[in-house]
């Protein structure tokens, strides 16, 4: 029997931190130039992702988006505080805003950056339950952030890592579509993290992300839900992706977008994150890469509409499952602020590894 050093899988996990922060920021960067187009032709990826990867190639960087800018600051928060720390990530996530705000904010979030910055952070919570006339905003921006909580909390419980994932989404995302979409992804990037490389049953995946989703979906007494909310919706969602899963390589970009979604709203792109890592597992037709991680990110992307955010998210997911060592060398060199990924990952790893984010 082979025996793995302690050593040796300790490496592998700050491999799969690595992998995980890397991965967002290459769907964030790669999926950005296409964000809004329908449907992108899977030659015209082949060409993009070939040129980038021409070790000659000398471009600007790939610049980061919203997802990005406030991935850091989940990260920077978490590592600064040890902890989720509801008033400091409030603090980063509008001082960035104010220093960069152009970088492709969701039209609506910008809204309740203005309200902290009035309110001077004595309530943290309130301006993003304000939004959309007091139900709150339902967009992806809880759930394309949110990788630095998974890999904070990788020694926690489901219970902490839900309730760390609704706390910081919370923070600008009040509906529960919203929030709901951030607890998922997050629980999806902690199962990946959890999976070892060569051992991951794509099902049971996502059914075991299915079972943590009921038991975070089962309505309290006091859960309100508005005309046409469906409960459930996450479970219902996920049911999908197996179904999905089910009918193969024959499962069409249209036929995602429409039982999936790739829209900017949390239930409409975050099932479909999901759906990507799962399908590039496998070669996909037209896609020209034996990579598993490029292969996510060129699926992700093909799908079109939120690109920049589906991308990130399924990158997240993949980057944790595969690690650093699946990272094609060529492509992450080409985005903005690679090393600072990188060194947030290894804070990260660092705070776990050391017991200091199990306080
Ligand atoms: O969710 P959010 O941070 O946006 C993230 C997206 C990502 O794709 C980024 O890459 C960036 O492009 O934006 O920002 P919000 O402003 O809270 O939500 C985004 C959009 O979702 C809003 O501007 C609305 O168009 C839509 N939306 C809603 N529309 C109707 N009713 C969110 N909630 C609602 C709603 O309740
Ligand atoms: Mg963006
Ligand atoms: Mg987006």
């Amino acid at each position: 029997m082979k025996v793995i050093s302690a050593m040796a899988v300790m490496e592998a996990l700050a491999s799969k931190f690595r992998g995980c922060m890397v991965g967002a920021l290459m769907g964030d960067c790669f999926g950005a130039p296409f964000e809004g187009d329908i449907n992108i032709s899977r030659s015209i990826l082949n060409s993009y992702f070939k040129r980038l990867l021409d070790p000659d190639l000398k471009v600007p960087y790939k610049q980061y988006t919203d997802d990005t800018a406030m991935a850091r600051c989940v990260a920077q928060s978490l590592i600064d505080s040890k902890g989720y720390n509801a008033k400091d990530m409030a603090r980063k996530f509008v001082k960035e805003f104010y220093a960069e705000p152009n970088r492709g904010y969701g039209s609506n979030i910008v809204d309740v950056f203005a309200a902290l910055r009035v309110n001077k952070f004595s309530d943290v919570y309130t301006p993003a339950g304000l939004q959309f006339s007091g139900r709150g905003s339902f967009g992806n921006g809880g759930a394309m952030r949110i990788a630095p909580v998974a890999l904070f909390c990788y020694n926690k419980d489901d219970e902490e890592v839900v309730n760390t994932a609704k706390d910081s989404a919370l923070l600008t995302h009040a509906s529960r579509m919203g929030y709901n979409g951030a607890i998922l992804q997050c629980l999806a990037v902690h199962l990946a993290l959890h999976t070892p490389f060569d051992k991951l049953d794509t099902v049971n995946f996502v059914e075991t992300l299915i079972s943590k989703m009921k038991k975070v979906e089962t309505p309290t007494e006091d859960d309100i839900f508005d005309e046409g909310e469906e409960p459930f919706l996450y479970v219902k969602k996920l049911t999908k992706v197996l179904e999905l899963m089910e009918r193969g390589s024959c499962v069409t970009n249209e036929q995602v977008g429409e039982e999936l979604g790739i829209h900017i709203a949390a239930h409409l792109s975050v099932p479909t994150a999901i759906y990507s890592f799962i399908r590039a597992t496998n070669p996909i037709s037209g896609v020209e890469t034996d990579n598993p991680v490029q292969r996510t990110l060129h699926y992700a992307i093909s799908l079109g509409g939120d690109t920049d955010t589906i991308a990130s998210m399924a990158g997240s997911i993949a980057g944790a499952y595969y690690g650093m060592e699946k990272v094609p060398e060529n492509l992450k060199r080409h985005c903005e602020a690679l090393a600072d990924a990188i060194k947030q990952a290894d804070q990260l790893f660092s705070l776990v590894e050391s017991g200091a984010s199990n306080s």
